[in-house]
């Protein structure tokens, strides 16, 4: 695992289990467990929740997983040791396997606040703060609706791995709302590992299996830069219409050159603020809302310039 260095304003390094005050009555210190490290989307949470804990006098301390990978996170969740910080702000990385360990943390005092995905087990966490994920799949749905514009054809629908709540609920709520486009057909939902090589050779897979292929929607930054990919070595950009999930700068430069039709931003900065404020009142043991949403935009070339500011970060 590797510290998230790209936010500078609070404090980045290994919350120890040799302890200082962590976990005792009055702690100030929050940690946050993203789910990967050096990606737009959490470095972003990162930097909303950095500037909310310097604003409540919180230290926020992030350390996040070389992958997405539930064995690796678990080992920085153990690693919080005996004596955690007051809470713990995490992204689990699969909705099953990460329970163990979080209500480990839990059991040793930390207050557990949920920030994007979600563990199945909705008793453990005090607070979660996500996208409404559903309905940005549902978003992109009536979006490729209207890029198909009534013309008929299969659409692929690429996800990253089982147990990902965020990206199972945005194929969900795609499924679901493409059935009200009759001329519109989806061939399934294919995982890619989160893998952007992966998620290319379906694409190319799905090209030479489905000759009437005319959509692809990749439900997150991986997925949409390996569906890019897939597309471009086949000369179909533009020919099948590409809606990517989140804004990253090589997403956004993907969707004014061409290669993407739309792209569904999430707000990953109120992600983190949010995180850090119902975390805070669960330690001071004021009132917690249970669910909180970001707001989703559907983005295309032609409005880019106007909604810019919900381009992430690679930086605070
Ligand atoms: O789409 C985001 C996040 O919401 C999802 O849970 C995992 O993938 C991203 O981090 C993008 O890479």
């Amino acid at each position: 695992a590797a510290l998230l260095t790209a936010c500078g304003s609070g404090t980045v390094g290994q919350t120890g289990s040799g302890g200082s005050q962590a976990g005792s009555a009055g702690s100030k210190k929050l940690a946050l467990i993203p789910g990967v490290q050096a990606e737009p989307f959490y470095i972003s949470l990162q930097c909303g929740a950095q500037a909310e804990a310097k604003k409540l006098g919180y230290e926020l301390t992030t350390q996040a997983p070389q992958k997405f990978d539930a064995a690796m996170q678990t080992q920085l969740v153990n690693a919080l040791g005996s004596n955690p910080p007051a809470a713990l702000l995490i992204a689990p990385t699969d909705d099953t396997a990460m329970l163990a360990p979080i209500q480990q943390v839990k059991a040793r005092g930390a207050k557990i606040v949920e920030v994007d995905t979600s563990l199945k087990d909705t008793s453990v966490a005090a607070s979660s703060v996500s996208s409404d994920n559903a309905s940005g799949g549902k978003l992109a749905a009536q979006t490729m609706a209207k890029l198909a514009n009534g013309k008929s054809g299969s659409v692929l629908v690429l996800d990253t791995i089982a147990g990902t709540s965020t990206t199972a609920a945005r194929a969900k709520g795609f499924e679901d709302e493409l059935k009200n486009t009759p001329n519109l057909k989806s061939i399934g939902v294919q995982f890619t590992q989160n893998e952007p090589d992966q998620a290319a050779s379906k694409v190319t897979a799905a090209l030479s299996s489905t000759p009437d292929l005319i959509g692809v929607f990749a439900t997150n930054l991986n997925t949409g830069e390996g569906a890019a990919t897939g597309l471009r070595n086949a000369g179909k950009v533009g020919a099948v219409n590409l809606i990517g999930f989140d804004a990253s700068p090589s997403e956004v430069e993907g969707l004014k050159n061409g290669q993407y039709q739309a792209l569904i931003a999430q707000d990953p900065a109120s992600i983190g603020t949010q995180g850090v404020q119902q975390a805070v009142a669960a330690v001071e043991g004021k009132p917690v809302t249970r669910n909180l949403t970001a707001e989703l935009h559907s983005i295309t070339k032609a409005d880019m310039d106007a909604n810019s500011q919900y381009f992430y970060k690679q930086s605070c």
